[in-house]
C-alpha cells in the first residue's frame, strides 16, 4: 500500500517537475478533491485545509451555490469582452457597490491587476484633480507589503525573493515603515504624493497587525494632505479577519478598495476595485480594461460568492472561532519551547517559531501537520499561517486545534 501511495503521488510530482516551471516549492501532497474545509489527496487521504488557497476559499471548497452559479452561467454565456454589454455585469456591479457603499466598481481578474488598477486610478486622479505635474505622481507603500508578482508590484517590495534580478523597477514609489504614522506624514507632505497603498493586516509578511488606531490615523492624515488611501483587502477582506473588511475595525473608509481571492470563492479569477465617482470617473472609455474583466461567468460566480459571505455571516463565525483558536494556541505557546508568538484577527492567524531554530523547522512542522491530516504552509521562514475556510464549525476547529497541538507536542518531545 505504501509503495502504491508513494508511486501515485510521485507520478504527479514528476509530471510537474518535468513539464512545469519550478517557480514554487509545494508541500509534497497531490490534491484531487475539495469540499468545505476538507481536501482529499490522490490516495483518498483527507485533510483540513488551513491555508484556504491564501484566503481565496473563505466560503469553503466547491460551495454548492457558487458551483450552481458557475454551471448555469457557463451554459448561457461565458465571455463577451467589454466591447458589448451583457446581462450579468450591471447586476453584479449594483450588488457589490451597494454592499460596500461605493459609487462604482471596476472589475478585473487577479488581485495584482486590482492593485495595478488602483495605482493607475490614483495617478490619473493625481494629475487631473490634484494637479500633480506630469509624470511626477508618487505612491507610498509600507515595508513588508505584498500585492502580487507584476513588475509594478515587485517594484514596491523590500523582499529580495520578490524583486531580485527583475529590475529595472517602477519609478515614483516611496517605501515607509508599516504601522508608523510619523513616517507616513513626512511623505504625505510631498505635494506630488497621489496615494498610500497598504494592507490593513500584512498577510505575506507574516500576519502583521498594526496598532489599534493606525488605520484611523492613515485615514485622517490622507484626508489632511489630500492623498488617496488605497486599502488592499485582497487577503483580509470578505470576512477573513472577523469583519466584512479589516478596515471596518476602525473609522478608516478607504478612497479605493481592492478585493480579490474570496470575491469568487476560489472558483474563478476575479478582482474588484471600488471608488466613488470623483476618483473612478477620472478613467475615461478606452483608458483601462482587460479581455476577461467583468466577464459574465465571473460576475455570476462573484454574486453567489458575495451573497454567501453575507447570508452565512462568515465574518461573525471567523470572529468567534478565531478568538477560540488564538486563546487555545496562546495557552499552548506558554508551555512550548518553540512557539514564541501567536497572533491574528478572525481566522487569519499565525504562529511564530523561535528563530533560534533554522527556518526549516517551520517546514518540518508543516510536513508533520500534513501527516496528521492538516495542510498549512510557512510564510516568511519561521512563521506558519493558519487560515481555514470561514465556514469551519466549532467541532472542526476543536479537531484542528488538537491536531496542531499534538503535532507540535510530538515535534517538541
Ligand atoms: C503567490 C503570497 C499571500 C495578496 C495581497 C494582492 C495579491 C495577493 C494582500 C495579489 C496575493 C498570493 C499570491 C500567491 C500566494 C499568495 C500570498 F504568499 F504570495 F504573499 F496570500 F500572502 N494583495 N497573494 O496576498 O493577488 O494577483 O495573486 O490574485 O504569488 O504565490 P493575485
Amino acid at each position: 500500500m505504501l509503495l502504491e501511495t508513494i508511486s501515485k503521488s510521485k507520478y504527479f510530482f514528476d509530471l510537474e517537475y518535468n513539464h512545469g516551471a519550478h517557480n514554487y516549492k509545494p508541500l509534497p501532497v497531490v490534491l484531487s478533491k475539495g469540499k468545505g474545509v476538507y481536501l482529499w489527496d490522490v490516495d483518498g487521504k483527507k485533510y483540513f485545509d488551513f491555508l484556504s488557497a491564501y484566503s481565496a476559499v473563505n466560503q469553503g471548497h466547491c460551495h454548492p451555490e457558487i458551483i450552481e452559479a458557475l454551471e448555469s452561467q457557463s451554459k448561457k454565456l461565458t465571455l463577451t469582452s467589454r466591447a458589448f454589454y451583457n446581462d450579468v455585469l450591471g447586476t453584479y456591479e449594483k450588488y457589490i457597490t451597494e454592499l460596500f457603499k461605493y459609487d462604482k466598481v471596476l472589475a478585473m481578474n487577479t488581485g495584482v491587476e486590482g492593485g495595478e488598477t488602483a495605482i493607475k486610478l490614483a495617478r490619473k486622479w493625481g494629475y487631473l484633480k490634484k494637479r500633480i505635474p506630469k509624470n511626477k505622481a508618487r505612491i507610498i507603500f509600507a515595508n513588508g507589503n505584498f500585492w502580487g508578482r507584476t513588475l509594478a508590484a515587485i517594484s514596491s517590495s523590500d523582499d529580495p525573493s520578490s524583486y531580485k534580478d527583475f529590475g529595472p523597477y517602477m519609478p515614483g514609489y516611496d517605501i515607509i515603515p508599516y504601522n508608523d504614522l510619523e513616517s507616513l506624514e513626512v511623505k504625505l507632505k510631498n505635494p506630488h504624493t497621489a496615494a498610500f497603498m497598504v494592507e490593513p493586516i500584512q498577510g505575506e509578511a507574516g500576519v502583521i497587525i498594526p496598532d489599534q488606531g493606525y488605520l484611523t490615523g492613515v485615514r485622517s492624515l490622507c484626508s489632511k494632505y489630500n492623498v488617496l488611501f488605497i486599502a488592499d483587502e485582497v487577503q483580509t477582506g470578505l470576512g477573513r479577519t472577523g469583519r466584512m473588511l479589516a478596515t471596518d475595525y476602525e473609522n478608516a473608509r478607504p478612497d479605493i478598495l481592492i478585493l480579490g481571492k474570496a470575491l469568487s470563492g476560489g472558483v474563478i479569477p476575479a478582482s474588484a476595485v471600488l471608488a466613488d465617482n470623483e476618483i473612478m470617473l477620472c478613467i475615461k472609455p478606452g483608458e483601462h480594461g482587460s479581455t476577461f474583466g467583468g466577464n459574465p461567468l465571473a460576475c455570476a460566480v462573484c454574486l453567489a460568492a458575495l451573497k454567501i459571505v453575507v447570508n452565512e455571516d462568515l465574518a461573525a463565525n471567523a470572529s468567534k472561532l478565531g478568538e477560540k483558536f488564538r486563546s487555545s494556541m496562546k495557552n499552548y505557546s506558554r508551555i512550548s519551547s518553540i512557539v514564541n508568538n501567536v497572533r491574528g484577527k478572525g481566522l487569519l492567524n499565525a504562529i511564530e517559531i523561535d528563530n533560534t531554530y533554522d527556518n526549516d523547522i517551520a517546514w518540518e512542522i508543516c510536513l508533520n501537520f500534513m501527516r496528521s491530516g492538516l495542510l498549512a504552509k510557512p510564510t516568511h521562514g519561521n512563521i506558519i499561517r493558519f487560515a481555514p475556510p470561514l465556514t469551519i464549525t466549532d467541532e472542526q476547529i476543536n479537531d484542528c486545534i488538537s491536531i496542531i497541538k499534538n503535532t507540535l507536542e510530538n515535534f517538541e518531545s
